[in-house]
């Protein structure tokens, strides 16, 4: 999979893409992500990205050019898959990053300033916001895109399946996890757990996660009951 970025701010990508899950996907050339900063694309003799808007008003908008000629420069940027971020967008979900790690080629744009010219939503094909608040700018937002696809690629998590016992992936929350100590102060591990009978364990699990869901997640609740009773 291949994932190219177009900010305005670069560095805040370097960490991420540098540490962790996603940084050894990288190295195992499992996946790629290009940063792009598109002010390198401006054809003003300032560099400038932005305007401030037709009608009058605060604020500066995002101007159509730079994008366009950053957008264009992008090898196989035809066929991609152009993603912009807005709190405008539909909001982004564990269903819609399965979709999107089946996708070879994908292109980001994280947007600043009050808005994008209206010209901009025409050039890509999808709109895509991460919840209902604002950020500054769309550089988070696509690190959590970024974040939740990758580790749906295969080979990125190295227990090949573990992402399908995920939160999310059949409407329930996960089950309580313990660890060595057995018992920390006073709180001892649920019995079940260390009798090694796999199908109590099993059970017991989704006992859990059952009511755990029910008890913090009422809508994703009813989506279980619902679907489950479908099959
Ligand atoms: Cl995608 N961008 C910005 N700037 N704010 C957001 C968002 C995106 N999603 C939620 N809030």
């Amino acid at each position: 999979m291949r994932i190219d970025v177009l900010t305005l701010f670069p560095k805040m990508f370097e960490g991420f893409t540098s540490e962790s899950l996603l940084g050894k996907a990288i190295d195992n050339k499992i996946v790629e992500i290009n940063i792009i900063n598109f002010r390198d694309y401006s054809t003003n003799k300032h560099h400038k990205v932005d305007d401030s808007p037709y009608g009058g008003g605060a604020g500066m908008v995002l101007s159509v050019e730079p994008v366009y000629n950053a957008l264009i420069s992008i090898d196989g940027y035809k066929k991609a898959l152009k993603i912009l971020v807005t709190p405008q967008g539909v909001t982004f979900s564990q269903e819609k990053a399965y979709e999107l790690s089946n996708v070879e080629h994908i292109i980001i744009l994280c947007g600043h300033y009050e808005g994008y010219d209206e010209r901009i939503r025409d050039l890509f094909d999808l709109e895509i916001s991460i919840g209902d608040y604002v950020l500054t700018g769309g550089e988070i937002a696509a690190m959590v895109l970024i974040d939740a696809i990758t580790r749906l690629v295969p080979k990125v998590i190295s227990k090949d399946e573990s992402h399908l016992f995920d939160s999310f992936s059949n409407n329930l929350l996960e089950h309580p996890h313990y660890t060595r100590p057995s018992e920390f102060m006073g709180k001892k591990v649920p019995e079940v757990l260390i009798s090694g009978n796999h199908k109590l364990i099993k059970e017991w699990r989704l006992k859990e996660s059952i009511k755990r869901t029910k008890e913090r997640r009422m809508d994703l609740y009813n989506k279980y009951r619902k679907e489950s009773n479908d099959e």
